[in-house]
């Protein structure tokens, strides 16, 4: 998909954004232009005081000169705009390719509301075809890639389980210090129960399964941008 489309959809969750306002800013790609827009507002003087959701994200915003603060100085904000790995019809997500989905879901989490921008590519009838990240102790990795894929099977998984970066020689670190294991589900058919049975494992720190959080979605496509929501 074209960066020109995702641009769109992030200049439509930019017409969200109001003085005042405190944001989230998302990681990837497509929160990467929101992020590039908003730089343009604020030099225009629109007041907002923004919390990233990574390291990349938060040196992006500190280059461009818009103001972040953190979740220890507020404890509220108004709205979030993040992407997505996978949406599906109820505006469930799979997040975390990029690796941030520990603070992408906190920061979402803090936000009143939460709007997900993405090209149509990202658009699923069930979660599940992406691998879904989870974000691991490093403490335990075997025991807990066990216990991780036991849950996947009960839930139906049929594929395997990677442990991101182990494959280039180097596990991927996150910028909490975890490790990330891809677990290839295939479909997904209860989120909300394996969600609750993912985090009863003492190893797990977070995954990429943002249930009920996303408010609003703009989807970018060939035709222009659809709103869902
Ligand atoms: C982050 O960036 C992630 O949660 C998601 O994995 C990814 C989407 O990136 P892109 O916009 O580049 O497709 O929001």
């Amino acid at each position: 998909m074209s960066e020109a489309l995702k641009r769109q959809a992030a200049a439509m969750a930019l017409n969200e954004v109001r003085s005042g306002m405190r944001l989230g800013l998302g990681t990837g790609s497509t929160a990467r232009h929101f992020v590039d827009l908003l730089s343009d507002k604020v030099a225009a003087g629109l007041d907002v005081i923004c919390v990233p959701t990574s390291e990349v994200t938060a040196q992006q915003a500190r280059e461009l000169n818009i103001p972040l603060s953190d979740l220890e100085t507020l404890d509220r904000l108004d709205l979030t705009v993040d992407g997505a790995d996978e949406i599906d019809p109820e505006l469930n997500l799979i997040k975390g390719a990029g690796g941030a989905l520990l603070r992408e879901k906190i920061v979402a989490a803090a936000s009143n509301a939460m709007i997900v921008i993405a090209d149509g590519s990202k658009l699923v009838e069930a979660l599940g075809q992406f691998p879904l990240p989870i974000e691991v102790n490093r403490f335990g990795l075997g025991a807990t890639r066990h216990l991780v894929e036991q849950t996947m099977r009960r839930h139906g998984g049929t594929g395997g389980i990677k442990l991101r970066g182990e494959a280039a020689g180097a596990p991927y670190q996150t910028d909490g210090g975890h490790l990330i294991l891809d677990a290839f589900f295939g479909r997904i058919s209860a989120p909300e129960a394996l969600s609750i049975d993912l985090l009863n494992i003492p190893g797990v720190v977070q995954h990429g399964l943002f249930l009920h959080m996303c408010s609003k979605a703009f989807v970018a496509t060939p035709d222009g941008v659809k709103t869902l929501q």
